[in-house]
């Protein structure tokens, strides 16, 4: 038990090497990549061993535990043999949750996710407390465990991280909403990946609290499954039955664990889905204690999260919006839902098995146009061929931006909101919202 090895070096990986470090054990982290230096320096500077471009067996087998990073899949030969001969594998934060006594408020789901986790931060950051942000957002939780100390951590957690938790305990847990993502690395079996998102209440006791989208088709149907403890703290966009938070004649309204409201006009973030995130926030702070006043301010002057609903330009009248974060159908469905003119829609890339079906409605009642930006748009042209909409298919954002603006009229929006991955074309989807918005700006 006393050999730690971790396997991959990135963010989680040279985190969770620290922390094993510092609480003693004998550590070795493994990466079948080159290293980046900055997670070579951190590791240097606590002595740490490392090796990198392999997995070499006989340093890897011998570990009482071992630390996996969320990008390696199971199936991976390491991690089978690893199983085979019943070697306990955790995910970081597992292990960086037995070093902490901080309150944990746990958010996960398949959409807004990191939208929800930055807003909750900055309520707790403004009033004040001292805390930490970490999680799927980037940054590693073990390395703050480590290093930084915080009272609070707020903490995005993909499916991922949570395959591999099993005493962990959040003390506040959010589901945001499920939907199909990710099935690639979930055998195609949406159970599997539903499964997986409320590990996300597991170890959790009546003390603690569970804050959940409660018009989420799959949530309603899954919660009576999954043996849950703590406090329930349901949210809908309206008052409704079972709902203790909604919105209402204009103000968004928390009734527990105390009562408060605010104007809805006065939401920094706009449309339906950011009222969800700003509901799930608000009522995250509230269980915290923080005061009605300051959830009020920092639930209005939060500045968002770039590449979601980002705008960019207004270029002769017509608006630019980059939602790049964008990498599923459901995501693009909310991004429509908020337009508010006729829009010219940048969709495509690596699809991840999509369904267009749930966009098609919008599509026809918002869409002028849509551009194709893939390497292989086959699947967007049958889907979308025969919507009577102009269409261009395009293989650089540069073209994408040029075709869109053609296209577009006076007072519409062009939306980049992809519905798929980037890395066809794209090192990721921040290079992607960043070449759209250089070509927006050269226009
Ligand atoms: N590697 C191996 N062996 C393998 C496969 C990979 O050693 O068989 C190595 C790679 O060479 C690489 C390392 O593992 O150097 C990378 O590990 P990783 O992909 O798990 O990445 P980290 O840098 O540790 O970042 C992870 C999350 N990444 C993934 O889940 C893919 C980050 O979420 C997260 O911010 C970070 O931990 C800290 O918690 C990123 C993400 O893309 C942002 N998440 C996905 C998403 O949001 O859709 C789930
Ligand atoms: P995640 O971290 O889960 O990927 P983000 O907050 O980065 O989520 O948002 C990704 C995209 O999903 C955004 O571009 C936006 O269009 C959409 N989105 C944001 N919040 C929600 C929500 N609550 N429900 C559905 N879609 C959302």
């Amino acid at each position: 038990m006393n050999r730690i090895v971790i396997l991959g070096a990135g963010e989680s990986g040279s985190g969770a090497a620290v922390l094993a470090k510092v609480k003693g054990f004998e550590t070795f982290v493994s990466d079948t990549s080159a290293i980046k230096s900055r997670y070579k320096t951190l590791m240097e500077k606590y002595n740490i061993p490392w090796e990198e471009g392999k997995h070499t067996e006989e340093l890897i087998l011998n570990a009482g535990e071992v630390i996996k990073s969320p990008g390696i899949p199971n199936e991976s030969p390491i991690i089978l043999k690893l199983k085979e001969q019943g070697t306990p594998i955790i995910s970081e934060i597992e292990f960086a949750g037995r070093y902490t006594d901080a309150k944990m408020i746990c958010i996960t789901g398949s959409n807004g996710k990191t939208t929800t986790t930055s807003l909750t931060y900055h309520i707790f950051k403004s009033a004040g407390l001292n805390v930490g942000l970490a999680g799927n957002i980037g940054k590693s939780l073990a390395l703050q465990v480590a290093e930084d100390k915080h009272d609070y951590y707020i903490i995005e957690l993909s499916s991922f991280q949570l395959d591999d938790m099993y005493k962990f305990r959040a003390n506040i847990a959010v589901l945001m909403n499920i939907t199909p993502d990710h099935l690639d690395r979930y055998d195609h079996n949406m159970q599997n990946y539903i499964d997986s998102k409320f590990r996300i209440t597991r170890n959790q006791t009546p003390e603690d609290a569970f804050v959940f989208w409660n018009d989420d088709p799959i949530i309603k149907q899954e919660l009576d499954k999954h043996g849950i403890h703590a406090h329930l703290y349901p949210f809908s966009a309206v008052k409704e039955d079972g709902a203790i938070a909604y919105a209402e004649d204009r103000e968004l309204v928390i009734n527990e664990p105390i009562t408060f409201n605010m104007e809805q006009e006065k939401l920094a973030l706009t449309g339906t889905h950011n009222l969800y995130n700003s509901l799930a926030a608000g009522i995250s702070a509230n269980l915290a204690g923080i005061t009605k006043e300051n959830i009020r301010k920092a639930l209005s002057d939060f500045k968002g999260v770039e590449h979601r609903l980002e705008k960019v330009a207004r270029v002769r009248g017509i608006e630019f919006i980059n939602d790049s974060k964008a990498t599923n159908v459901n995501s693009c469905w909310y991004a429509l839902q908020s337009m508010t003119t006729k829009t010219v829609l940048i969709l495509g890339g690596v699809d991840k098995g999509n369904d267009y079906t749930e966009i098609a409605r919008p599509v026809r009642e918002k869409c002028r146009a849509l551009v194709f930006l893939g390497t292989d748009n086959s699947k967007l042209y049958k889907f979308f061929g025969g919507f009577g909409l102009p269409i261009a298919g395009v293989q650089s954002m540069k073209e994408a931006v040029q075709a869109s603006y053609k296209m577009a009229e006076k007072g519409d929006t062009v939306l980049l909101s992809p519905c798929c991955a980037s890395f066809d074309l794209f090192r990721n989807y921040e290079d992607r919202g960043d070449q759209f918005k250089e070509n927006v700006r050269a226009l």
